[in-house]
Formats: structure tokens, sequence, C-alpha cells
């Protein structure tokens, strides 16, 4: 079993390390220049991973995206799943995901059950992941996709036993996620709980849509960010989080 792209989620968290994670979701990027602009722009920023996928994906264009991604850079490719059939054996990895936030029995366990023999016999490093879903203030695709409950926002110790439980469960990340274009992200006092809960990497997503709200989440405890769509409709803030993880991560050494 491959285990080094997990392992870059665990050395960067031991070593008190930042990581930056671009989502490209396929139905949303305009074309494969504006893909390519990402993919360059990342290379030259250092950003540490790509997340292909979204929760809703209605166009077919989910293994071109990857492979253009794969053709021109060395950065991680991790799918980011919205269901069983969002498997693509070119791209590095994917989050397996089980949404322990809701009690939905199909995303707790049954599209893994469709997916287990697919993923077993690619060559995709599997992350066992426990996603949790959190109340962002407006419903998200992900929350009526799901049919599930996300955690209250102002209920951090919900979402730390939830992480708690999960960490117990065997699952090696945890991902906090408001959903894509929350207008809230997850908050500090949650992200601080549950980093504070559990050892394994945390990774955040969802409405962190400027700088400042990656410094929080980062403040916070998040050891891997993800932004998607403040990227999507300002690409410049790719360069704006990388710089910022490279602050962070340029502290940790002095
Ligand atoms: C969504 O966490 C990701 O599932 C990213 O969210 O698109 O709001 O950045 P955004």
């Amino acid at each position: 079993m491959k285990t080094n792209i997990y392992r870059s989620f665990s050395d960067s968290q031991a070593e008190g390390k930042k990581s930056f994670a671009v989502l490209i979701d396929p139905d949303k990027i305009d074309g494969q220049a504006a893909c390519m602009q990402l993919v360059t722009m990342g290379m030259a920023n250092q950003v540490n991973y790509f997340l292909v996928g979204g929760s809703l994906i209605t166009g077919n264009n989910f293994g071109q995206v990857v492979r253009l991604i794969k053709d021109h850079t060395d950065i991680p490719v991790v799918i980011f799943p919205g269901s069983s059939m969002h498997i693509e054996p070119d791209a590095d990895a994917i989050l397996f995901l089980s949404l322990i936030s809701g009690r939905n029995p199909d995303l707790l366990i049954g599209q893994h059950v469709v997916a287990a023999p697919v993923l077993k016999r690619s060559n995709l490093e599997v992350l066992p992941t426990g996603y949790m879903l959190v109340d962002s203030g407006n419903p998200t695709t992900v929350s009526y996709m799901s049919n599930t409950m996300p955690i209250p926002g102002d209920k951090p110790s919900v979402a730390a036993c939830t992480a708690v439980a999960g960490e117990m469960l065997g699952l090696k990340l945890i991902y906090m996620d408001a959903g894509s274009g929350a207008e809230q992200p997850v908050s500090g006092k949650m992200i601080s709980m549950v980093r504070k809960s559990v050892n394994i990497p945390l990774i955040v997503g969802g409405g962190i849509n400027n700088a400042h709200k990656a410094a929080r989440a980062y403040e916070a405890g998040a050891d891997t960010i993800v932004i998607g769509n403040g990227i999507e409709k300002n690409p410049n803030l790719l360069v704006e989080v990388a710089e910022l993880t490279n602050r962070y991560n340029q502290q940790m050494k002095v």
C-alpha cells in the first residue's frame, strides 16, 4: 500500500508546517487554459497539493483535468470525491471520505463498499478521512447532496467529539468543511478545539476566500487549508495564500 502522500501530511504536521491545497472543481474550471493557469501558478508558488473534485460533478472532464495537471507538474493530485463514481486512476491519491458528521449510512460506509474493489485494483494511495461538514449560515451544495445535517457552527465540542471518534475508528485525516462557497468558514474556536482533541492531521476548507481568513485558520491550528471558490473568482489569491503559507513555514525554521 502506498503511503507517500499521507506521509507528507503527517510529516508536515509533525514539523509544525502548514500546507496549502488548491481545489479544482472540473465543473467550474473554465477550460484547459484556465486549468493550466492554476497549474502554472501552483508550481511557481509551491502549492502543496491539487485537490480535484466537488460534491456535484455534472460534466465528463474529471479525468481530463486530472491528466492535464499530472502531465505538467509533480505537485500531488488528490481526488476529493463527491461519490463513488469519482475515481480517476491517474491521480496520486484519493481522500476516502467517511462523512462522520452525518448519519447517512451510504456516506459513512455504503459508497465505500462500491468503491473498494475499484480502488484496490488502482494504483491510488487511499487516505482514510473523517469528513465533517460544519454549518456555515447558508445551505451548501454538499449539505443538500449528502442529505445530512452539518455540525452547528457554534458547537465546537460536538465537532471535537466527532473528530475524536473518527480518530479512534482509525481514520488518518480529519477534514472540516464549511462547504464550497460558504458564507462563513469554520470558526477559529472550532478549529482550535478539534486540533487540540486529535493527533492526526487536520484539513480545513470552505469559505476561505481571502488571506485573512486563511491566516485565521492556520493560527487556530489547521495543518492544511483548501481553497476552491476564492481562487476561481480571484486567481491571485493563490499567490497571496502561498506566500502566507511560506511565511509560516519560514518562521518554523527560525
Ligand atoms: C469545499 O473545502 C472546499 O469542499 C473548498 O471550499 O470552494 O469555499 O474554497 P471553497
